[in-house]
Formats: structure tokens, C-alpha cells, sequence
């Protein structure tokens, strides 16, 4: 174990006196608030006062040309802070953590041309995961459009704006400076009403600069309350639950985006329900909870998979989850309960899509499920049979998840992913954020974490993309600066996107990173071993790659972990570090990720 000075990097000589012409500047800029009376300003301060309003503090993005005078103003705002990443992708991740994680908006920006589209998979990412993002695009000079100007957006070139439209719930070009508020009323609206998302407006470099008439308006004057839903449905939905004898919850990652893990908590408790999780929804429901039987598909445990289904659960609430192939175990019929299925989601489009549903309920997940427990307690005196998982046949409960977890591990040659995750579980504090980032560390992180009650767990199974991982937990910290936030990824992981980890460095910002060494990609490796007997050779480093030596030449405070009982140290040190730090964690590649599901479904057979 070998631990490292943070390098401390130069300043830059003409930082401190820009920062000092940049205070001078600010009272200029701030737009003129006069109590919600219509004032003229510039269109970059109508834009900023907006992003106040939300509470947004941060933008994360790259300069460019056509983006020059957005970035500008940004730099002048004494309020506003501008993170300038590695990579356009770097800027898409970080916005997201900081929106999953402040569960405001997120906003990133980029200028056209190859900035927009790195961006867009960051974009994609929050697209599938529900996350609400603004996304700002460079244009050329609205005169220059159409007459080849350089990164010039359109459908005579290179079309940013419908490059976006699959990714965004709204991809919009501002056709002329007085329609930016529309534009921009309209997409804040869109990105935070219903299932969140990103949306993207492209916005020509100078009108930026135009005056256009402002009035400053709270965002619930142009958006509708979601507190809605079918009351008679919720009537339905709390009499299944009463009667229900083994009731069933299965909690998806729109438990998190609602915000509902509170009442899903109370309904646990007025129901006796047993909880599982998908993968995306892990850590929803405390995991050292008696009532958690483990997560449902990638990287799951195979007492949830027995009790979802098996034909002990007569009512089936399944809330926040899309109940896609691998959380379904390939669209099983066997998930169907004997009495009622009950699925509640913010998307109608998901409800009825795989499964055909006894009660459906369209709406915020946090407002019906306590709709729900408001609906139980009224109807506590009444007849109600009691819940009977407790004299439960199956023995399910001795095979519970919370129970294979706290099992002894065997001592083998080489640290195993499992022995350093106990390791790391004995120390980890109680309100952590833990980012996973997508490979075999994922899995393993879903099997062998157990996620408290007031911890978080974020993954982007959605669309999936390796780096988010790597570069949210960024934003996150930036959004919760008192939680610790730590990031368990792959090395390819680190390779892909390391680079981002600059940013923390250059900003103090106190990301644990740790990587689980294995010198390959390791879940293709075994799963191309698994399908064809044979793995994919080029996915093995031949000359391996130094990530604790590049962790240390970035900045990072840097440890090395090879053994068992020696992540602890780090861990708590770095818990002490002001700035951000590496753990390098060196293990046995040869141990195969919990993933039989993923390869069969990748094989195309069951
Ligand atoms: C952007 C992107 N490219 C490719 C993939 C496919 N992919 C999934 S995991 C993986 C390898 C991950 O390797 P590593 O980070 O070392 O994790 P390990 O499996 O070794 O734990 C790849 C290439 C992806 N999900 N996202
Ligand atoms: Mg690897």
C-alpha cells in the first residue's frame, strides 16, 4: 500500500487578476430584477436569471467559438459557477450527477459541430435514465447560416438539432432572439414535467447579445403540478393491499427520480410487503432491511428471482420500473401474481407495455404510494388479513439477500472483487453517494454492496454508456458537497474517461475514485469465454496499464490496494482529503462477474 501527496499544480499567473477584472465585472451584468416587472436585457442574462430561478449553480461544458459570449457571461455571474471539462461527454455526465443528485436541472453546453456531438452521448444517458438536462448548443451567426460558416448547424450540413431530437424530449433551433423565451419556457417545462429528460436548444452566437423584453416568472407559473393521479385506481390499488395476503413490492429507479423512498418505506411498514429491487432502483429500499429479498436481474440475487417468481406473492406492486427483458427475467409469465398486479409509473407508455396490468396508475410515484398508506390507515379498523410472508414454507427468508451478504468470505490467491467490496462495506459512511460505473465491476457492485437507507446507488443501466461513472460523481459532489461520494469503476472505465478526473483535481473537489484493476475488459472476457469457449483476446492488456501512476501524475491522492484488509486505510483517509483520490484495487481477473443472465441473453438463448 503506497499512498501519495496530492501534486499541487501552479496557478495560473493571469488567473488571479482575471478573477479580480471578473468581480469588477459582475455588477454590470446581472440583469435588472424588478419584482416580476417586464425589463429590457441582454438574452444571456434573461437565460441566467432563468437558471437562478431553478436554483442551477453550476454549468458544465466546453467553450468554442459559437458558444463564446454564453461562456463569457457565465464567467462574469458571481453566483454562477462554469466547470470547464476534459471532453464534451465529461460536461453531459457531470450535469446529470449533479441533477440526479440536487434533483434540480442540470445544464451543459457545447459548441456546434464535434462539441454538440460529443455531447450526445451523455444526452442519451439521461434520456434513458429519466434526468432532467438543459443542453446548450453553439450556432453561427444567424446572418452566416445556410452559407457554409464553419460548424453551422442545419439541414444543409451537419443537423445538431435533430441529432438531438431521439435523446431530448424537445430539440429546438431559436429562430430568432424575441422566440428564445418561448423556446426555453418550453423546454424547462418539458424536461421537468412528467418522466424528466434532457432538452437542447441551439442558439445562434449572436443573439446572445440581443436586447429582448424580460419577465421574471416563477417556473410553477408555466408548469403544471404533478401531484395528480386516478382516485379511484388508488381506491382499487389500497383494497388489493388490504386484502393481500403475501404482497410483493418490486421498486424501479423512478423510486429515486420521485423522490418516494420515504413512502415506500411507510407502505413496506403498513403492508408487510417484501421489497425487491431492479438493478437501476438498488438502494431504493435499505438492504440490510429484513424485508429486502435482493435486486431482480444484471448482477441479481437468486432469492429475489425465486420469490418474484415463485407462486407465493398474491399482489404484485411493481412502482418506478419499466419491467424490461433482464429485470423480467426475459418477460417470465411466472412473474404474474395470483390476485393483482398493480403498477404504478409517471409514463403511461410503460404501463400495460410488457405485462398486462390488474390496476394501473399513471402519476408521481412519492404522491400515490402515500395516497395509498393515507387509503390503509383510513381503512385500518375495518377487516384486513394479515400478511402471512412469516410462516413462509419456501425458506426464502434464511436465503435472503441481506443474509448471503453477510456470509464469510474464503480466503483465496489474490484479492477476489467480493473480499475487498466486505472490506470497503465495513467503512463506507452511512450517507454515502456510490456511483457505479458499466463492466463487471457493475455487477459485482449490484451482487455484493448492500446500500443503507440513507446511502444512494447510481447507475445508468438505461442506455448503459462505460464513463458516466467515472464523471458524474463530479457533478454529484459539486451538488452535495457534505455527502462523501465515492466511484467504483473499471480500468477501461478509467481510460475511457479518466481524464475528467482533472477537473476534480483542479477544483479540490473530494471524489473517492476507486478502480477495480483487472487489466481487461473483464465482463466481455468472460462473457465472450462463456459464449464461444473462447475469450476475446484484445480486450487483455499485454503491457498493463499503470492507472496508479496515472492516477498520481493527474493529482490524485493515490493508494494502492492488493490484499485483503487494506482498503480501509485509504477509504478513511481519503474520507480526511480535501481533494479528490485514486485507490488503485489490483484483483484476480479470473474471477467471473455474477452475469450467466447477461450471456444467455447475449447468446440468444435461455
Ligand atoms: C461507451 C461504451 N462503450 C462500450 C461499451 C461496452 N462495454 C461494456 S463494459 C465494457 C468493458 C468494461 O471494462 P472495465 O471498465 O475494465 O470493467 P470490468 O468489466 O473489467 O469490470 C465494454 C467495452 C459500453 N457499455 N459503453
Ligand atoms: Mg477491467
Amino acid at each position: 500500500m503506497e499512498s501519495d501527496e496530492t501534486v499541487q499544480a501552479a496557478s495560473h499567473p493571469s488567473r488571479t487578476a482575471s478573477r479580480e477584472i471578473r468581480a469588477e465585472a459582475v455588477e454590470q451584468v446581472v440583469p435588472p430584477r424588478s419584482d416580476g416587472a417586464r425589463v429590457d436585457c441582454a438574452l444571456v442574462d434573461a437565460f441566467i436569471a432563468h437558471l437562478e430561478e431553478l436554483s442551477v449553480t453550476t454549468i458544465f461544458g466546453v467553450p468554442g467559438g459559437l458558444l463564446h459570449p454564453f461562456f463569457d457571461a457565465v464567467e462574469r455571474q458571481a453566483l454562477m459557477r462554469l466547470m470547464v471539462t476534459k471532453n464534451e461527454a465529461g460536461a453531459a455526465f457531470m450535469a446529470d450527477g449533479y441533477a440526479r443528485t440536487s434533483h434540480t436541472l442540470g445544464v451543459c453546453a457545447a459548441t456546434s459541430g464535434p462539441g454538440a456531438t460529443n455531447l450526445i452521448t451523455g444526452v442519451g444517458v439521461a434520456f434513458s435514465d429519466g434526468v432532467p438536462l438543459l443542453v446548450l448548443t453553439g450556432q453561427a451567426a444567424s446572418d452566416n447560416i445556410g452559407r457554409g460558416a464553419v460548424q453551422e448547424s442545419g439541414p444543409h450540413g451537419i443537423d445538431i438539432v435533430s441529432m438531438f431530437e431521439p435523446v431530448t424530449k424537445y430539440s429546438a433551433a431559436v429562430e430568432r432572439p424575441e422566440r428564445f423565451l418561448h423556446h426555453l419556457r418550453r423546454a424547462l417545462r418539458r424536461a421537468l414535467t412528467g418522466r424528466p429528460g434532457p432538452v437542447h436548444l441551439n442558439v445562434p452566437v449572436d443573439f446572445w447579445a440581443e436586447q429582448i423584453t424580460y419577465e421574471p416568472l416563477d417556473l410553477e407559473r408555466y408548469q403544471p403540478s404533478m401531484a395528480v393521479f386516478d382516485p379511484l385506481a388508488v381506491d382499487e390499488a389500497t383494497a388489493a393491499l388490504q386484502a393481500a395476503r403475501r404482497p410483493l413490492i418490486l421498486a424501479g429507479g423512478g423510486v429515486r427520480v420521485g423522490r418516494a423512498q420515504e413512502a415506500l418505506a411507510r407502505l413496506v411498514a403498513r403492508t408487510g410487503a417484501r421489497v425487491v429491487t431492479t438493478p437501476r432502483g438498488k438502494g431504493v429500499f435499505a438492504e440490510d432491511h429484513p424485508r429486502w429479498f435482493g435486486v431482480c436481474g444484471y448482477g441479481g440475487h437468486e432469492s429475489a428471482a425465486r420469490l418474484v417468481l415463485g407462486d407465493q406473492p398474491d399482489v404484485l406492486l411493481a412502482v418506478g420500473a419499466s419491467l424490461n427483458e433482464t429485470t423480467t427475467f426475459g418477460w417470465s409469465p411466472d412473474l404474474m401474481p395470483s390476485e393483482a398486479f398493480i403498477h404504478v409509473d409517471i409514463d403511461p407508455e410503460r404501463i400495460g407495455r410488457s405485462y398486462p396490468v390488474d390496476i394501473g396508475l399513471v402519476g408521481d410515484a412519492a404522491t400515490i404510494l402515500d395516497a395509498i398508506c393515507d387509503g390503509l390507515d383510513a381503512a385500518a379498523g375495518r377487516l384486513r388479513r394479515e400478511p402471512v410472508w412469516s410462516d413462509d414454507p419456501g425458506g426464502l427468508v434464511e436465503q435472503s439477500a441481506s443474509r448471503q451478504l453477510s456470509l464469510c468470505l474464503p480466503d483465496e490467491v489474490g484479492l477476489t472483487p467480493e473480499q475487498w467490496r466486505a472490506d470497503l462495506s465495513a467503512v463506507l459512511p452511512d450517507d454515502a453517494i456510490i456511483f457505479s460505473d458499466v463492466g463487471g465491476h457493475m455487477l459485482f457492485n449490484i451482487h455484493h454492496l448492500r446500500i443503507g437507507a440513507d446511502q444512494d446507488f447510481v447507475l445508468n443501466l438505461g442506455f448503459g454508456s462505460m464513463g458516466h461513472g467515472t464523471a458524474a460523481p463530479i457533478g454529484a459532489a459539486l451538488a452535495e458537497p457534505d455527502r462523501p461520494v465515492v466511484a467504483i469503476i473499471g480500468d477501461a472505465c478509467f481510460t475511457m474517461n479518466g481524464m475528467e478526473l482533472l477537473v476534480a483535481v483542479e477544483h479540490d473537489i473530494p471524489v473517492i475514485w476507486i478502480v477495480e484493476n483487472n487489466q481487461m475488459h473483464g465482463i466481455s472476457w468472460h462473457v465472450s469465454k462463456m459464449i464461444s469457449g473462447r475469450p476475446l483476446e484484445a480486450i487483455a492488456n499485454d503491457k498493463p496499464v499503470a492507472v496508479a501512476d496515472i492516477g498520481r501524475a493527474l493529482g490524485l491522492n493515490t493508494y494502492v490496494v492488493e490484499g485483503r484488509g487494506q482498503i480501509q486505510r485509504p477509504l478513511l483517509e481519503a474520507l480526511e482529503h480535501p481533494g479528490p483520490t485514486l485507490i488503485d484495487v489490483r484483483v484476480d481477473p479470473t474471477v467471473p462477474p455474477p452475469m450467466e443472465g447477461r450471456a444467455k441473453a447475449i447468446g440468444g438463448f435461455r
